[in-house]
């Protein structure tokens, strides 16, 4: 692999080195910070594999061949789009902005994080715990697992990430500074050209769907959808200008990993003081597209509805522990001067949370970065069927989620999509 670097970060990580499976090996034994889990093992006596699956990084699993629990992860960023290639060029900087986002979840709440041994700023990486025994909530999803506790443990973590990184909870100075701690700008624009511009438009480079759906997409692109046109314009201001709390950026179901016992959030490369919407919409977004795929992936019927009711139950599972976790932090820590307005921003939060849980059920069928749910269909026209379902309570939510006039109706308005 070549050490390609773009100029402008050429002086500030001009000792980066992308790793492979020996240099892995190489590198974990040599910190101090993991000394005591590698102990007086030899490179000789160690394994390393290449297991990313994503489409920005390298991800090494290093384990002891003896004694495989005794293992770790090596995330490195890489300076281009592993999905892409060295033609799209990406900040380096996304490794600090995830080792300090997972650094702040482990303050805040530390049983859904990974352990975090060290951040290495000149090589670009993290090394963290090895979640031997979990997968990610989408791989479970897509096979018809049920994770009992996943929403209370998702509906929590937003709750207490985003409520103590706000306003809200931090001092104007505290917050103030945080956000510049976040500024963001690449993976940012990413998100708002990926979720925000390109599905919405033709002859776009990162533009692809099935052809099969190219009547719902030339719908979904015609400058008669206005309505839909109207949603996303408000979506994506709110995206760039509104800095409510530290959000995690990109928080789907392969950025969460999940046992029958224990869920872990990871991957917060794309973390920035955002809307807090955004990251409540992306759960209930791909929950969504797993109830659409469905539909294929499950033949027996009877299976099939009671895992779809399951994954309604999860859904309201993350709105209510959310609303209940939220409404006892507001009670006990919210800022004398916010207090009038504590109703009134539930709402808005709600709302929001629809809006761009539509955005994000459109961008993963029109646009670059498709999820295994729809991708894994075999059938084309089964797959477009979920696909087509998937655009059409899309849009609906980017068209309607304006229309909300009080959190309370926050889940009726979510279920509403299903009988479309
Ligand atoms: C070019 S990156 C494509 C997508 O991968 C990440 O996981 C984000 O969802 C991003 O939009
Ligand atoms: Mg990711």
């Amino acid at each position: 692999m070549t050490n390609l670097i773009p100029a402008k970060l050429a002086e500030s990580h001009s000792n980066f080195k992308a790793l492979d499976s020996t240099t892995a090996i190489a590198y974990v034994l040599g910190q101090p910070a993991l000394a005591q889990l590698f102990g007086s093992s030899t490179a000789s006596e160690l394994a390393a594999e290449e297991i990313g699956d994503g489409n920005l990084n390298l991800v090494f699993r290093v384990y002891i061949l003896a004694e495989p629990q005794r293992s770790v992860i090596v995330k490195q960023a890489l300076p281009y789009v592993r999905l892409v290639g060295e033609s799209w060029p990406l900040t380096l900087d996304r490794a600090r902005i995830e080792a300090t986002a997972l650094a702040a979840y482990q303050e805040i709440i530390p049983a859904r994080v990974p352990h975090l041994y060290l951040y290495d700023a000149e090589q670009c990486l993290t090394v963290m715990e090895n979640l031997r025994d979990y997968v990610t909530m989408r791989k479970g999803l897509v096979a018809g697992q049920i994770y009992p506790q996943v929403g209370q443990h998702i509906g929590e973590f937003i709750a207490e990430t985003l409520f103590r990184s706000s306003d809200f909870f931090l001092s104007p100075e505290e917050k103030k500074a945080k956000v510049i701690q976040f500024t963001n700008p690449e993976l940012c624009r990413i998100t708002e050209d990926l979720i925000f511009d390109e599905p919405y438009r033709s002859n776009v480079k990162n533009n692809h769907w099935n052809p099969l759906i190219d009547e719902v997409v030339a719908q979904l692109q015609s400058d008669n959808n206005r309505a839909v046109k109207e949603g996303v314009f408000w979506l994506r201001l709110s995206f760039m200008t509104h800095a409510e709390a530290l959000i995690h950026g990109d928080l789907h179901t392969g950025s969460i990993m999940v046992t029958d016992r224990d869920t872990r959030v990871i991957d917060p490369e794309f973390a920035y003081y955002g809307p807090m919407g955004f990251d409540l919409g992306a759960i209930f977004a791909n929950l969504l597209l797993n109830y659409c795929s469905q539909q294929y992936h499950i033949t027996e019927t009877t299976r099939r509805q009671e895992f779809q009711t399951y994954l309604i139950t999860t859904a309201r599972a993350v709105w209510q522990t959310f609303l209940t976790h939220w409404q006892a932090l507001w009670d006990e820590y919210a800022r004398s001067e916010w207090r009038a307005g504590g109703e009134a921003f539930k709402t808005h939060l709600a709302a929001e949370t629809l809006g761009f849980a539509g955005c994000k059920m459109i961008r993963r069928v029109v646009g670059l970065a498709h999820v295994a749910d729809l991708e894994s269909i075999s059938d084309p026209q089964q797959r477009a069927a979920a696909e087509t379902r998937a655009l059409i309570i899309g849009q609906w939510l980017v068209s309607n989620y304006r229309n909300l006039k009080h959190y309370d109706e926050f889940f009726s308005m979510l279920e509403q999509t299903l009988l479309l």
